[in-house]
């Protein structure tokens, strides 16, 4: 069974303004299936196929490069498309503002640990809200490539919760070399109730 490009879960300008219709195009329609045609092509025929796409990421570390790469490149794209919403809740609640408050201080101080993480990932990569696999707590960090916190090959491993792509394609059209200003308005289409939805199922 070879992996397939799911659809937006909204329309390709669902965004607008914080993130604009071309990037979303290009970004899904031509990133992401660059990275599942590409991930089909490295498995076609191997020992690897048919493995989930879960199993694929967690054995980051025995895998080809292509299968690193554009399995990562899979599972991160489709976790980016799930943690986005046009119609955002703004903050988080209930136990998910709990836990930010908890481990961050506040949401305002964890927005900004978040955005630091996005703004010094030096090249391409990923910010990300993980439950840390060793302490169970919640912890920023960012990965580099289409890594993840899943990888074993990962310097803090854990379960992501919430996560922004930070490679060029994801905002230059719109905000060229501003990441920051990407950054900053990516508060303004973060799916909270998804977030919560992930920590509910990783915490029982
Ligand atoms: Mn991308």
């Amino acid at each position: 069974m070879a992996f397939t490009l799911a659809p937006l879960p909204y329309d390709y300008n669902a965004l607008e303004p914080y993130i604009d219709t071309l990037t979303m195009q290009i970004h899904h329609d031509k990133h992401h299936q660059a990275y599942v045609d590409n991930l089909n092509k490295a498995i076609n025929g191997t020992a690897n196929e048919g493995k989930t796409i879960e199993e694929l990421v967690e054995a980051a570390g025995s895998i080809s490069p292509a299968v690193r790469n554009n399995g990562g490149g899979h599972w991160n794209h489709t976790f980016f498309w799930e943690s986005l919403s046009n119609n955002p809740d703004g903050t988080p609640t209930g136990k998910m503002a709990d836990h930010i408050n908890a481990e961050f201080g506040s949401f305002d101080s964890f927005k900004e640990k978040f955005e630091q993480a996005g703004l010094t990932r030096f090249g391409s990569g990923w910010a990300w809200l993980i439950i840390n696999k060793d302490s169970g707590k919640f912890e920023i960090t960012s990965t580099p490539n289409q890594d993840n916190p899943l990888m074993d090959v990962a310097e803090v491993k854990g379960t992501p919760l919430l996560g922004i792509d930070v490679w060029e394609h994801a905002y230059y059209l719109k905000y060229q070399n501003k990441r920051a200003d990407y950054l900053k308005n990516f508060w303004n289409v973060v799916n909270w109730d998804k977030v919560e939805d992930r920590r509910h199922k990783a915490i029982k």
